[in-house]
This record gives structure tokens, sequence and C-alpha cells, in this order.
């Protein structure tokens, strides 16, 4: 496994969510400037649905980044191998065959000639009051947000199955996070690292987050729009890692 997989088990860390249809080459530079003292752990790039091409975004970051950067694909055309890894999403709260099996079956060659760190990822998304874009374009029911047995039944299958990460989606811009219940009771009963994503706006929402078990917490809309807030999010990182 690679380095930033082990990492997950060793230390908090937090993850950038690079959305290649809105940003440019510009903000991407802008967006890389803000890391120096308050470096994320990864970048993600990908979402529900993409048009500009990932690997144009990779390339950008990589011109002035050396952080690693794993592709988050919503489906088997957001691949590149420029990218460092992939979070291999099957979406287990869903049961849509094709975001279970059917985009990775067009994908493996693909990935398994580029070579890049391949994460097999149990992807569940939790409700949150709203219709979200992952749901729509899936074409998948949430988990309900109350429903805690469910989605701790939901990510033991995952590993059980052999996902090597669970990562619990409230949806990008949700009105609220996944509830810190759900995650702590998912963090009893798996032993894969967790990631958190979805509606984290604040410090505290991350601190909330962390406390309950996340791993890695996922931060997108947010520092699109207030890029400087990184500096906090990267200092309740190394607060809580104790540096
Ligand atoms: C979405 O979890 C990510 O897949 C990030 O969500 O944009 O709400 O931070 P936000």
């Amino acid at each position: 496994m690679s380095r930033f997989y082990e990492s997950l088990s060793q230390r908090k860390g937090f993850a950038v969510l690079v959305d290649p249809d809105k940003q440019d080459a510009q903000q991407l530079g802008q967006l890389a400037a803000s890391f120096e003292g308050a470096a994320p752990d990864v970048l993600l790039v990908g979402g529900s649905l993409v048009f500009c091409p990932v690997g144009d975004t990779i390339a950008l970051l990589k011109e002035c980044t050396d952080i690693p950067v794993y592709l988050f694909p919503g489906d088997a055309t957001q691949l590149s191998d420029r990218a460092d890894g992939i979070f291999f999403l099957s979406l287990i709260s869903g049961r849509n065959p094709e975001f279970l099996i059917g985009n990775h079956v067009v994908a493996a060659p693909h990935l398994r000639r580029s070579g890049i760190d391949v994460i097999p990822t149990g992807y569940m998304l939790i409700e949150n009051g709203h219709s979200t874009s992952v749901e729509y374009i899936s074409n998948t029911r949430p988990i309900p947000f109350g429903k805690t047995d469910l989605a701790v039944a939901t990510a033991m299958a995952g590993e059980l199955l052999g996902l090597k990460m669970i990562y619990l989606e409230a949806g990008s811009g949700a009105a609220k996070t996944v509830g810190i219940d759900m995650i702590a009771a998912i963090r009893k009963a798996v032993s894969v690292p967790l990631v958190v994503g979805g509606g984290i706006r604040s410090v505290q929402d991350a601190e909330n987050v962390y406390n309950a078990g996340a791993d890695l917490v996922v931060i997108g809309n947010r520092l699109e729009e207030f890029p400087g807030q990184i500096r906090e999010f990267a200092a309740l990182r190394d607060r809580l890692n104790g540096a």
C-alpha cells in the first residue's frame, strides 16, 4: 500500500476536493499558493458530473505542488494516469450495479496499465435533508440520516468484502455533515480508515467529525469560497496530531 494510505491509520488528515469545471489555471495556481504552510494531505480531483478532462487539471496541479493527487471519479470517464492514485469508489449504499461494479470493469484495464495507487473504497451516501447531485446522477437513494444501524451494517459489509476504506458522503454542499453518532458507530464497527465529506464548513464541523472517528476529512465548496480558511483546517489537523 502507498505511503498516503498508510498515513491514514497513523494520523489525521485533510483533503481538498478540486472540481475541474470550477477551477481554471489561474485559480489552481492560487489554490496551490494557499498550501504554503498549510498543506493538505491529499488533493482529490473529480465529481459526480465533470465536463473538463481531469488530466488537464491534474497536470496543472502537478506544476505547482508536490502534494499527492488522487482521482475521486464520478464514473469511468474521469480517469488519468497523471494522478498518483484513485479512490476506487464502489457506491455500496446504493443498488445501482453500474456504480457497484459496472464502471469498475471499464476502468480496471486502464488502472492496471497506469500503475497508479488504487484504494478500493466503500462509498456511502448519507441523506442530509436535500437531494444531492451524486444521488441524482448515480440514481441511488442515500441511507436515511438517522438509520445508524443500516449504515453500520453497510460499512461492515464493505470491509468484509475487502474494501480498504469507507467514505461517508453527505453530498457536496450539503446543509449538514454526516451525523456524529453515525460516524462514531461506524468507527467502532470497522477498522479500515474512515473518510468523511460533504458540508464541512467550519473548523468546529471538522473537529466534530475527527473526534467522532474520521481519519480523513474532505473539504470542497468552503475552500473554493474562502481559500484562506485552509490555514485553520491545517492548524486543527496539526493540533490533533500533536504537532
Ligand atoms: C463532496 O465530500 C465532498 O464529495 C466535499 O463536499 O463541497 O460540501 O465540502 P463539500
